[in-house]
């Protein structure tokens, strides 16, 4: 059964150049496109999208991040998308957890700037779609 799931390539993968990359990770995969959007990130939609993180030590340093430059949101639809792109992404620290061949293993070395972001379950995707993405159908 095909889900959805909310990628953003954040501000450092964008800067990077690194948005064909992720492109290409996911479409060889066999992942498909629903939406795709170069956004600038308002401090409303960085602490809506990021709220289950409000109160940790790292709160206010990841929405200045996420907030530091445009993202390019993408909205991924495909057969349990949301665990084959977290798997594509890599575990949240590059170095201890990433794998080699995920996209985090390969190009990120810090916990915060960990080139993308991934829904984790298909709740938090369409809460986060319905967000990033208000008008897609
Ligand atoms: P994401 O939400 O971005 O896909 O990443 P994730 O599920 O792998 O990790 P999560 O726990 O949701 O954390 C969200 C983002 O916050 C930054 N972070 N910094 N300094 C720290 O200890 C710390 N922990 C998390 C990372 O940018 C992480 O991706
Ligand atoms: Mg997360």
């Amino acid at each position: 059964m095909s889900e959805r799931t909310l990628v953003l390539v954040k501000p450092d993968g964008v800067a990077r150049g690194l948005v064909g990359e992720v492109l290409v990770r996911i479409e060889r995969r066999g992942l498909k496109l629903a939406a795709l959007e170069l956004k600038n990130v308002t401090e409303d939609l960085a602490s809506q999208h990021y709220a289950e993180h409000n109160g940790k030590p790292f709160y206010q340093s990841l929405l200045d991040f996420i907030t530091s430059g445009p993202v390019v949101a993408i909205v991924v639809e495909g057969p349990r998308a949301v665990s084959a792109f977290r798997q594509i992404a890599g575990g949240t620290d590059p170095v201890e957890k990433a794998a080699p061949g995920s996209v985090r293993g390969d190009f990120a070395l810090e916990v915060q700037e960990n080139i993308v972001h991934g829904s984790d379950s298909t709740e938090s995707a369409a809460r986060e779609i319905s967000l990033w993405f208000p008008d897609l159908p």
